[in-house]
């Protein structure tokens, strides 16, 4: 064995177990009640919990957006998520006008390769599907990549048109589509009245998309999933109404996903009414306390599959470019380093159990979207690990986090329970609040869903 990690409490989806794991050239290759073969490289984990790393669904590195770019590349991007356990990225990839959905994925590839400290992965975010490029959502699917979105919103945003084509491909080919949902028309009209009466501080950035406005876009695109009878993975859902929607629609039998994150957990729309509000920007907005709630009650009651970040930070100058007009804050936050380390601390608390918060962060994720070898402490996948120890307390800085962004919304927050190594295929990429990772470890995950 190349690790053991010994005398430690295994966390599955369905159930907790002593046991001792050994790693074999960067697998799984043990699980036993004591493993005893020569090893120079065991790790005691007693009173610990081991876990499988975590697989963040949902980030937007080096994205240009907002009139900039976000501020965590590949290599600030993953060596955070190591330092929170994170063990496999996906990464949004914008399609180009004319590109085929394989020359986007190898364009981003290229870039990504040298830099990634974790595993990571792709969905194609959709633009542009005339003249043929329909079909070549089946080709990426057959390279690896059977999962791409669409944005109901922005200016890279696809019509209903486009929408439901990509949905009706994405049915014959086994891929599946991801939405962000909010009103497009509804967000324009809205903040056109604001900013002609002078109302333009961050509060006005949730008023202009307020609950209504994310539930009706994911009603609608659940309607058209419906009627085609196609998956539909509805990305961080924020709003009761759309957990209700979801809801129904699972209780039909349809194959409709929701994913949340952290932020909507943990925060409510109060925080744009902080002198720091521009900092929580991101779209969808955080939404009122009723909302919150209803997503806790919705992960609990297996409404929601997922749990993801959304990572897309923004430093602070860039924020500050909204303070007199929350049209110029660009959308997004750092979370990459928090989800896990968050999920497993509402666990610590009793909000959630373990096995619901491996379930939401590692094997969901892994079964939906294909990542065969990824996403369980089992022989065979691969030896991404973390071990945690619920037994401490750490309160968030930005100084104690590892991604380039100069501040984080998470400041102050103090967690139960923290991670103290990070394994990625069996190499020790953080231990103890020090990353120890390389560039250019990461590999590109090629994805098969069943
Ligand atoms: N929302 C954000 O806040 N940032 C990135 C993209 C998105 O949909
Ligand atoms: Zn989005
Ligand atoms: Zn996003």
């Amino acid at each position: 064995m190349d690790l053991i990690i010994k005398n430690g409490t295994i966390v599955t989806p369905t159930g907790k177990i002593k046991a001792d794991v050994g790693v074999k050239e960067g697998k799984i290759a043990l699980i036993a009640q004591s493993i005893d073969t020569p090893c120079d490289n065991v790790v005691d984990a007693t009173g610990k919990y081991v876990l499988p790393g975590a697989i963040d669904g949902h980030t937007h590195l080096a994205m240009p957006f907002g009139g900039t770019i976000s501020s965590d590349d590949y290599f600030a991007g993953t060596r955070a998520a190591a330092c929170g356990g994170t063990t496999t990225v996906f990464d949004f990839v914008l399609q180009d006008f004319g590109e085929s959905m394989v020359d986007t994925i190898k364009r981003r590839d290229a870039m990504c390769a040298p830099d990634a400290a974790v595993d990571y992965a792709f969905h194609v975010a959709v633009k542009d599907v005339s003249n043929g490029l329909i079909d070549t959502i089946e080709d990426a699917v057959n390279y690896g990549v059977p999962s791409f979105k669409v944005f109901m919103v922005y200016d890279f945003g696809v019509d209903d048109g486009v929408f439901y084509q990509v949905l009706e491909k994405a049915k014959s080919c086994n891929a599946l589509i991801e939405v962000h949902a909010e009103n497009k028309d509804i967000i324009a009209a809205r903040t056109k009245q604001y900013l002609a009466e002078g109302k333009t501080s961050a509060w006005y950035h949730y008023m202009s998309r307020p609950e209504f406005v994310e539930a009706e876009a994911d009603n609608r695109a659940i309607a058209w999933a419906k009627e085609l009878n196609a998956p539909l993975y509805i990305v961080h859902l924020a709003n009761k109404e759309g957990v209700k929607a979801v809801a129904q629609a699972q209780s039909e039998g349809y194959e409709i996903y929701a994913e949340t994150c952290p932020q909507y957990l943990e925060f409510t729309s109060d925080v744009y009414k902080r002198e720091d509000g521009r900092n929580f920007v991101c779209s969808p907005p955080m939404k009122g306390e009723e909302s919150k709630k209803a997503l806790w009650k919705a992960i609990n009651s297996g409404i929601i599959s997922t749990i993801a970040t959304d990572h897309c930070p923004f430093q602070s100058y860039e924020k500050d470019w909204g303070k007199d007009d929350f049209t110029k804050i660009p959308n997004g936050c750092a979370g990459i380093e928090n989800m896990f380390p968050y999920m497993l601390s509402a666990a610590n608390e009793g909000k959630v159990s373990y096995e619901k918060a491996v379930e939401l962060c590692c094997s969901n994720p892994a079964r939906i979207f294909g990542c065969t070898e990824k996403g369980a402490i089992e022989v065979g996948k691969d030896a991404d690990i973390v071990i945690y120890d619920p037994d401490t307390e750490f309160t968030i800085t930005n100084d104690k986090m590892h991604s380039d962004c100069d501040h984080t919304i998470w400041e102050g927050v103090t967690l139960k329970g923290y991670l103290t190594h990070t394994y990625s295929r069996g190499r020790l990429v953080y231990k103890d609040g020090e990353f120890l990772g390389e560039k250019g470890w990461g590999k590109f995950v090629k994805r098969k869903r069943g």
